[in-house]
Parts: structure tokens; C-alpha cells; sequence
């Protein structure tokens, strides 16, 4: 059996959840290739070495630089703010390491544009390229996107896509690496309107081709910490003094896929009650499909077809062993949680590795999802007007 020594660039929340990947998948799938714990990196040596013991990593250590080039990793996993991604991803393609990118790719179109070049060169070599839009397996969702495949809501008219959190209404949360554009790229619009983004896409296999919308900052002043640990770069102590946000709190904006469907979304970090609140519904002339993360063992499936007495949205449990990942589990009804997609993801990635098949979502596919972000910054500079998908280049308005 091969094994495949991993290093994992960063120990955030990200860092917690691929770590549990990273431990679960090969317990709990037949992988083609053993996943090795090899060396978790990041600024703090203390931190860091403590995150390693927590998390199960063999070493620890504070130069990625230095641990991208060993000979002995195979596959370097990147969980660090956005403004690293490309230095790191590039870096490590063009060491010969599979990489695993967290999302959004990048934090603008242009750093986006070079991993995908940087992926697409590394391919040639045989080297697999993967970003953690995680969404996308969970089983519902899979199995979601398998049923419009299959005609079962028939042609799309409507897609409306929402992620909703609350964590920043309080205007006394500290200025956090996620509210400065030099380290987020953007605010709710990349951090959680990019799941969006993703999720519509994925699930209808229609790449959005213009946008119009609105994004706003709401509190614009916050509360300076100083960071010792992940040397966000931010400086000042709590309590003395405050530093100005530099992205959006709320994305709202609308879509046209390139069928012509329409579609909605809405990225907020001011959504008071919703904590994690991912949904998507597809509507279509033969029937419609809805996902709620709050709700994520489950699809909602109205048919169309169906006698007209006994039409109604009705709930398909997916926990059967036929459904997307669930025979790596439990059985039917032992209901599977928010931190599954991350092993989903690993087993994912492990067996495109052995194939020689790049996994999706791609780095292309981290482009497209970047340059629709572009389009609705740009929108949103210029009174929302309509505005172009870039396919390739930057964006046009129009
Ligand atoms: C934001 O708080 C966040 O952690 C995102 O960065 C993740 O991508 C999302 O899955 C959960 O919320």
C-alpha cells in the first residue's frame, strides 16, 4: 500500500476540521493509498507543536517553505487565510506535491488565474489539484445534484441560494484576520457567498454568466486585538483603539446561468439567529429540489409528475448505502454530521491521486467561483448594474 505523506499548511478552524479528514477517511474507507500525518505548519512553534499532539500530526514546524520542498511529502494540504494561498499552492505544485487549497482559492481573480495555470502544468506531471469547496460531499448534496442529472426536476428555471450566519452583530467582535481585505480578499461575499457560488453550480452543472448586486459593510470600526499566535498582522492590544473593516458583512446579488435560468444569493454575517444557515432550492418545470445544512441527512423533492392529488414537497432520508459516501458508514438512519464532508473529501482526493484524475472541484473550478466574486464586487462599484463573468481575463461590465 502507498503511502502518501501529507503536510498541512495552517491549524485554524480549517486545520481542526482536515486534520479530522485526514484521521477518519482511511479508518473508514478502503483507500487506494495510506494518508500519513507527516508535519502540521504554521507561525507560532508552541501553537503549532500543540496543535500537532491535539490533532494527531507526527511533527510540527514554523517554515512551509522548507516543508513544501522535502522530498519525503507527497501532498501538502493549505488551511491558511487567503492571501497565502497562491505563494503556497504554486509553490508546492511546482515541488511535485499534490495539493489540497481551502476555499475560496484565492483572494483575487489574478492569483486565482496563476494556481490554475500552476495546476494545469502540474497535471502534465501527474500532480492532482483540489480546492475544499466541502459542501459539495455532503450526501445530500451529491445525491441532489445526481437527481437533476437525471431530469428530475427537468429544465431549471430558478436557483435560490443562501448562506446566512450571525457571528458579527456584535459591533464589539475584534477586527479578526476575516474582516481585512489584505488577508480575507473579501468579507461574507468569499468566505460564504463562494459556498453559494459553488453549491448552484455544482448542483445544476450551469456556470453563472452575469451577476447584479449589492454588498455592504454594516459596522465599520472594530475593536484591535493583538494576535500573537497567527501574526494576523494585527497590531494593538484589546482595548486600545479600533481598526477599520475593510470588507463586506452582507452580499446580496442575482445571477443568470448561461441556460438562462435565474438565480438568487445572499452571503450574510449579519443574519441575527441564523448560525450556519447553508440552503439551497432548484426549481424547475417538472419538479424541485431543496438542501438545508440545519437539516443535512435530507433532500426536499417535489415531483411534478405526480398525480395532482398526492403533489408536495416530501423528505428523502439519504442514508441508504446506495447514496454518495453513506456505505463508508453506519446504516440507514444513523444520521451523519457537518465534519463528514471533510473525509469525503480526503478519500476524494486519495483516489484521484492513485487514478491520475485531477478531483473536483478543480482549480478551474475555484477560478470560476473567483472570477463570479470579482463580477459582483465590480457590480456592486457600479450602482449593481449587470455585469459579466469573466471566462477568461478580468471582468467586463455589461
Ligand atoms: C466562516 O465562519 C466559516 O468558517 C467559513 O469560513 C467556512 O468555509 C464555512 O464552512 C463555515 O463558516
Amino acid at each position: 500500500m502507498t503511502t502518501l505523506r501529507v503536510a498541512m499548511i495552517g491549524h485554524g478552524f480549517m486545520g481542526a476540521a482536515h486534520s479530522q479528514g485526514w484521521r477518519t477517511a482511511p479508518r473508514m474507507f478502503d483507500l487506494p493509498a495510506e494518508p500519513e500525518m507527516a508535519v502540521i505548519v504554521g507561525r507560532n512553534a508552541e501553537a503549532v507543536a500543540a496543535a500537532a499532539h491535539k490533532w494527531g500530526w507526527a511533527e510540527s514546524a514554523t517554515d512551509w517553505r522548507e516543508v513544501v520542498a522535502r522530498d519525503d511529502i507527497d501532498v501538502v494540504d493549505i488551511v491558511t487565510p487567503g492571501d497565502s494561498h497562491a505563494e503556497i499552492a504554486i509553490a508546492a505544485l511546482e515541488a511535485g506535491k499534490h495539493v489540497l487549497c481551502e476555499k475560496p482559492l484565492a483572494n483575487t481573480v489574478a492569483e486565482a488565474e496563476a494556481m490554475a495555470d500552476a495546476a494545469e502544468r502540474a497535471a502534465a506531471r501527474g500532480i492532482r489539484a483540489m480546492v475544499g469547496f466541502t459542501y459539495r460531499r455532503v450526501p445530500a448534496v451529491t445525491f441532489l445534484r445526481n437527481l437533476i442529472a437525471e431530469g428530475a426536476v427537468g429544465t431549471i428555471n430558478q436557483v435560490r441560494a443562501s448562506y446566512r450566519q450571525d457571528w458579527l452583530v456584535d459591533p464589539d467582535m475584534p477586527l479578526a484576520w476575516r474582516l481585512q481585505k489584505e488577508h480575507a480578499g473579501s468579507g461574507a461575499l468569499g468566505d460564504i457567498g463562494a459556498h453559494a457560488i459553488d453549491l448552484a453550480q455544482f448542483v445544476t452543472g450551469l456556470d453563472l454568466e452575469k451577476v447584479s448586486g449589492t454588498i455592504e459593510t454594516i459596522v465599520k470600526e472594530r475593536p484591535l486585538l493583538e494576535d500573537s499566535t497567527s501574526g494576523t498582522g494585527l497590531s494593538g492590544t484589546a482595548g486600545v483603539g479600533k481598526g477599520q473593516v475593510t470588507v463586506d458583512d452582507i452580499a446580496i446579488f442575482t445571477g443568470r446561468f448561461e441556460s438562462g435560468a435565474l438565480a438568487s444569493f445572499e452571503a450574510s454575517r449579519f443574519a441575527t439567529g441564523r448560525k450556519n444557515a447553508l440552503q439551497i432550492e432548484v426549481s424547475g418545470d417538472k419538479g424541485a429540489l431543496a438542501f438545508d445544512l440545519e437539516d443535512l441527512n435530507s433532500v426536499q423533492f417535489y415531483d411534478r409528475t405526480a398525480p395532482a392529488d398526492r403533489q408536495g414537497f416530501r423528505k428523502i432520508l439519504v442514508t441508504e448505502a446506495e447514496h454518495p459516501y453513506v456505505s463508508g458508514w453506519w446504516p440507514a438512519g444513523h444520521m451523519l454530521g457537518y465534519e463528514h464532508g471533510f473525509s469525503h473529501q480526503v478519500k476524494d482526493l486519495v483516489e484521484g491521486i492513485v487514478a491520475g484524475t485531477d478531483p473536483q472541484p478543480t482549480f478551474a473550478d475555484g477560478l470560476r467561483v473567483q472570477r463570479v466574486l470579482e463580477a459582483v464586487e465590480r457590480s456592486s462599484e457600479n450602482e449593481s448594474a449587470w455585469t459579466r463573468v469573466a471566462s477568461g481575463g478580468t471582468v467586463q461590465a455589461g
